[in-house]
């Protein structure tokens, strides 16, 4: 007999955006420039030398994109808000036309019943912050606290689930430690400190919400469950360093106000000692977890790669998506019963799901096809209803992306939407994928067994 894969009432299905990599108009209204617009205008730092100066023409077209949503039946949307809009110096003066942009985007979300899900900082630090050392700066976290209470005040209510931070991993990894995102920093001592500002931030701002909002604050983090590629004893390790550096480093001190021992394996003299009073700040309860997850990694131990001595093994027999990321949906079960054994069970959102493949420039005649997107959603759908037969407590599934965007660094060249974009003349085209993906919400997961792959 074939399982059934409907969902639990309640669980609620949505599709996710980032700011800087949809809205365009960085500089409109008023906004102060963030530490992405600088360094995609910074030669040599983006492909092909793209910005984000329209990107998807979002912050002209939210309505046309929300009319979109609403024919996918979609009933929730996760989507960030930039900071430097709402704080053009990142703190002080409020740019109430920055602050009104957000409150249009939510109040017509509303109006089409689908429930807005911000994320307060998804990677573009006001520049101005930076010039003042960024996420190095301890104060940075009390600037966080200060925009973090503007926009409680402003929205909650309206907005009933936000999160802090979006993968302070990949902030710290990609901007501090290799340098591939902003703001391109490469210091393996810089690297902690960024990460425990990060935290702290995200502290500060739990605590402002806890004495201003009324609903749900949590924190996004990426995960990539880790598989020794032998049972020998350094693969093992390095599966174990891996582990806590990518998974571990943060959930580990929110949930248990504490950094995972192997950290200072991994950073040896650059890993600092933090006060006790800063660990209760980041160990605050939480209400759910983001939990975006791509890929997994099968690691062994390797000497040469830092500072983690710890490389990925490529699986061959296996699909890797463009971004070179192999398919394996039961890393999503594996992570859900991971988070849930680990961390006792905790409220999870799946906040982030999807992949980037080849996907044809223009649409034809109306249509785009994207079997392989199509594969990987039922894969990984199929996957998350086997972690809730498991016990976990998914409360529900964001696709990344609604709509193909900035992929950072990697500027235009890759899509992840299930709604194509053709930048020349911002034409959205529903894929196949936001076809079948709509079935699946209408049918609440039991069109999941309609294929047989
Ligand atoms: C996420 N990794 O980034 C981000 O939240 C999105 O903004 C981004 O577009 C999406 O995933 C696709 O890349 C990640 O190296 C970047 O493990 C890198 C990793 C994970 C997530």
């Amino acid at each position: 007999m074939s399982k059934s894969y409907v969902f639990p009432e309640g669980f609620v299905w949505g599709a996710a955006t980032a700011a800087y990599q949809i809205e365009g108009s960085p500089l409109a209204d008023g906004a102060g420039p963030s530490i992405w617009q600088r360094f995609a205008h910074t030669p040599g730092r983006m492909l092909n030398d793209d910005n984000g100066d329209i990107a998807c023409d979002h912050y002209n077209r939210f309505r046309d994109d929300i009319a979109i949503m609403k024919s996918l039946g979609l009933q929730s949307y996760r989507f960030s808000i930039s900071w430097s809009r709402v704080l053009p110096e990142g703190k002080g003066r409020v740019n109430q036309k920055g602050l009104d942009f957000y409150e249009r985007l939510v109040d017509t979300l509303l109006e089409n019943d689908i429930a807005p899900v911000a994320t307060l900082f998804h990677w573009d630090l006001p520049a101005a912050l930076d010039d003042r050392g960024g996420w190095l700066n301890p104060d940075v976290a009390d600037w966080f606290g200060e925009y973090s209470e503007v926009m409680f005040k402003r929205l909650d209510g309206r907005i009933k689930r936000w999160a802090t931070l979006n993968e302070p991993w990949v902030v710290t990894d990609g901007g501090y430690l290799h340098g591939a995102l902003a703001p391109g920093h490469r210091n393996r001592f810089e690297a902690p400190i960024a990460s425990h500002h990060l935290l702290r931030a995200h502290g500060k701002s739990v605590q402002a919400y806890r004495a201003i909002g009324q609903h749900d604050i949590g924190i996004v983090v990426n995960i990539e469950p880790k598989y020794a590629a032998s049972d020998s004893a350094e693969d093992q390790a390095a599966r174990d360093r891996a582990e806590a550096y990518m998974n571990r480093q943060y959930l580990d001190p929110v949930f248990f106000g504490k950094y995972p021992e192997q950290m200072r394996d991994i950073f040896g003299e650059a890993w600092p000692e933090w006060p006790q009073a800063d660990m209760d700040l980041i160990s605050q309860p939480i209400d759910f977890i983001g939990v975006n997850y791509y890929t997994r990694n099968v690691t062994r131990h390797d000497e040469s790669s830092w500072p983690l001595k710890a490389s990925p093994v490529r699986q061959p027999q296996h699909t890797y998506t463009e971004t070179g990321w192999e398919v394996y949906p039961q890393g999503l079960t594996d992570t859900l019963t991971w988070v849930k054994q680990r961390y006792g069970n905790p409220q999870v959102f799946i906040t982030e799901n999807g992949a980037a493949f080849f996907d044809p420039p223009k649409a034809e005649r109306g249509r785009v096809r994207d079997p392989l997107r199509v594969s990987y959603l039922r894969q990984h759908l199929r996957a998350v209803h086997d972690a809730i037969d498991a016990g976990c407590n998914i409360g529900g599934y964001f696709v990344w992306s609604l709509l193909d965007n900035l992929e950072w660094s990697l500027g235009y060249s890759k899509r992840f939407g299930i709604v194509h974009v053709d930048y020349q003349t911002q034409t959205r085209t529903p894929k196949d994928s936001a076809r079948y993906y709509a079935g699946i919400v209408a049918s609440h997961g039991a069109r999941l067994i309609d294929e047989d792959d």
